[in-house]
């Protein structure tokens, strides 16, 4: 009895852990646009958020920033480097795990063409219900009223989120055509080893909730 309450705290983690989500990149499903599509989501520590560039000729990035300035990068914040988009499987995707549910992560792209950021290519993760000053609105608002956008330096870590690696595209198995997807290496980022040891902590964590409480759960 004792051991009620920890237990089922940790199955909850366990249940969260499954509400991975995935945000759409350069489209929001009817259309391509300057769009973040869900712009605004609620994710759980650990929970992963996969961007995906699926959305062919256009480049974007993630960038992380703050909420007083949407439009230049955050210090330390993570930043996917631009990533030519592309249909279906070959759509590059990028993997961004959630460290600090308590607090807003914002975003936004940082393609100076179109100026996407001012134009509202803007996002956010555990952004405050409106109506609040620091809302997701109000982000759009400062966003679109930025004068100039700040270009970010790709990162894999950041603040209250990292990524595990840049982002890659899945090659269509019948693929020999060489098709534009290839170009996205050459813009993706590098590793650091602090994200990979990140990476390697997170992963135990999971693999040990899973394994103590996945029978139990069932
Ligand atoms: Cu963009």
């Amino acid at each position: 009895m004792r051991f009620a309450a920890p237990i089922s705290a940790l199955a909850f983690a366990v249940v969260a852990l499954a509400q991975d989500q995935t945000i759409h990149v350069g489209n929001n499903g009817t259309g391509s646009g300057l769009f973040f599509s869900p712009q605004f989501v609620n994710a759980t520590a650990n929970s992963t958020i996969t961007f995906v560039f699926d959305t062919p000729s256009t480049n974007h990035t993630v960038a992380q920033s703050s909420f007083a300035k949407p439009c230049e990068p955050l210090a330390n914040g993570f930043d996917s480097g631009y990533t030519p988009g592309a249909a279906g499987v070959a759509a590059p995707t990028w993997n961004l795990t959630v460290t600090d549910a308590s607090k807003p992560i914002w975003f936004y792209c940082a393609q100076p063409t179109k100026t996407h950021c001012i134009a509202g290519m803007v996002g956010g993760i555990n952004v405050p219900a409106p109506p609040a000053t620091n809302d997701g609105s109000a982000f759009i608002a400062l966003a679109t009223g930025a004068s100039s956008i700040v270009q970010p330096v790709p990162a894999l870590s950041g603040v209250g989120a990292f990524a595990s690696a840049a982002p890659s595209a899945t090659a269509p198995a019948s693929s020999g055509s060489g098709s534009s997807s290839g170009t996205s290496s050459g813009s993706s980022p590098s590793s650091t080893g602090n994200a990979a040891a990140a990476v390697g902590v997170s992963g135990g964590f999971v693999a040990a909730l899973a394994a103590v409480f996945g029978v139990a759960l069932l």
